[in-house]
Order: C-alpha cells, then sequence, then structure tokens
C-alpha cells in the first residue's frame, strides 16, 4: 500500500527489464528499411499479433476507480486535479489506431474512448516555455515526448477499449494513448502529466530506448 491507498499486484521483472536493456545495446530487430504510413500497414520489423500482449514492470496497480486522481500540472495556466467522476464528465473523444510495441508486435484497428488530450490541454493551457511533458503512472513508471507531441489530433486519455472499460492489466482506469510512437510512451495507469520546459527522459528513455520513439524511422533505441 502507498500512501495513494492504491496497492501494486505482482513482482517487478527485473530479468525482463535487463534483457530488454540488453536488447537496445544489440541494436535487435533493427532492419535499416524505414517505412511509410499508409504505403504499408506494418513498420519495418513489426509483425502482426490478433491477441494482446500485457507488458509492464510487473507490479500493476489495482485501482479502484473512487481513488483515481488524475493532475496536470507543471508549466500551466490552470493546473487541475480530476476524480474519476470529474474526467468522466468531460466531453468524450473516440479514435481508431494500431499499437506497436519496440518488441515487435502490433496489433490493428483498437478502438479507444476517453477524453482527448486537445480538451485537456485548452483547460490547462501549458504556459509558453512548457515545451514538454512528462507521464507519471500509479505504479512508478514514467515517459517523456515534446509538447507537440501530445498535442496531436489522435492522443487520448483512453477508459475504453473495443467499448469496454480498459482492464487493470492493460492501464485502467486510465491510460493514454499516443498512436504515432511505439507503446512504450503510452502510459498505463496515469496518475500525473507534467508540463515542463527542459526534457526529462523516463524509464525506458534513460535505459536505452529512443527519446521520440517513431516506429516508422525505426526510433526504438538511442
Ligand atoms: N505505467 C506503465 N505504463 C506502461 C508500461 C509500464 O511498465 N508502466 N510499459 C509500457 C510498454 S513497454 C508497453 S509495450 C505498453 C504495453 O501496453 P499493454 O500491456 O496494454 O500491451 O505499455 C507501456 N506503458
Ligand atoms: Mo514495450
Amino acid at each position: 500500500m502507498k500512501d495513494d491507498g492504491v496497492s501494486l499486484i505482482g513482482e517487478i521483472k527485473k530479468k525482463l527489464i535487463e534483457k530488454k536493456q540488453e536488447w537496445a545495446k544489440q541494436g535487435r530487430l533493427l532492419t535499416g528499411r524505414p517505412g511509410a504510413p499508409g504505403a504499408e500497414r506494418l513498420p519495418p520489423g513489426q509483425r502482426e499479433t490478433r491477441d494482446w500482449p500485457v507488458l509492464d514492470l510487473g507490479l500493476q496497480p489495482d485501482i479502484k476507480p473512487e481513488q483515481w486522481r488524475l493532475k496536470v500540472d507543471g508549466l500551466v495556466e490552470n493546473p487541475l486535479e480530476w476524480s474519476f467522476a470529474d474526467f468522466q464528465a468531460q466531453p468524450q473523444f473516440d479514435d481508431v489506431s494500431d499499437m506497436h510495441c519496440v518488441t515487435a508486435w502490433s496489433r490493428f484497428d483498437n478502438l479507444w474512448q476517453g477524453v482527448s488530450a486537445k480538451h485537456v490541454i485548452a483547460l490547462v493551457a501549458p504556459k509558453p516555455e512548457a515545451r514538454f511533458v512528462v507521464f507519471h503512472s500509479y505504479d512508478g513508471y514514467t515517459t517523456n515526448v515534446p509538447r507537440a507531441v501530445f498535442e496531436d489530433d489522435d492522443v487520448l486519455l483512453a477508459h475504453s477499449w473495443e467499448g469496454k472499460p480498459i482492464p487493470r492489466e492493460h492501464g485502467g482506469p486510465v491510460r493514454i494513448i499516443l498512436p504515432k510512437l511505439y507503446l512504450w510512451k503510452s502510459a498505463k495507469w496515469v496518475k500525473r502529466i507534467e508540463y515542463l520546459s527542459g526534457d526529462r527522459p523516463g524509464f525506458w528513455e534513460v535505459r536505452g530506448y529512443h527519446n521520440h520513439g517513431d516506429p516508422w524511422t525505426e526510433e526504438r533505441y538511442g
């Protein structure tokens, strides 16, 4: 039990984390042949899966909707803090997109529902000097993107997948979806979105993974 009252289920997957760091050093899966969205469906080095693998550090927060809080703060004019009810009361947005995990699986046509990043951004009004965003999660995970990446039309804070609440193992009650980047940027169990003036690489970005993470140009490692 942590100070936010949320318990973590499972154990940290130390071996998997070490293996993924090893893959980054080896440059595993790099083809050297960039792809083009639209011209083809699978980014280079990826293969399609019909199931939906679970990938995380191994400690899955068990968040009751009434415990869940989201803060959006840092360099913003109007910081906000939402309960799950506040979040559900926002205008709803949906989008269909493909998932591309850096471990080589891709899953097509996922229907996500939630609140658009654009709506959240309009409410908090990031300050001009805010240039980066860091997502913080209930399991201690973090990941970073430039401000403009979070502002894209297809980005959302999702509560549902294919019409059903996102299950705990996939990041429910609320996860980020950034369809244009490798899936490690899509933080599960999000609790805080922080605006910063300088960049701050997250969990995988400091362990050999690319700071940006575009699947089409194979920004796997860096
Ligand atoms: N909070 C949190 N978000 C996370 C992770 C994590 O360990 N913790 N893992 C990332 C990685 S590496 C991947 S591939 C995707 C996996 O999402 P899925 O388990 O729903 O397939 O979540 C990303 N978001
Ligand atoms: Mo991943």
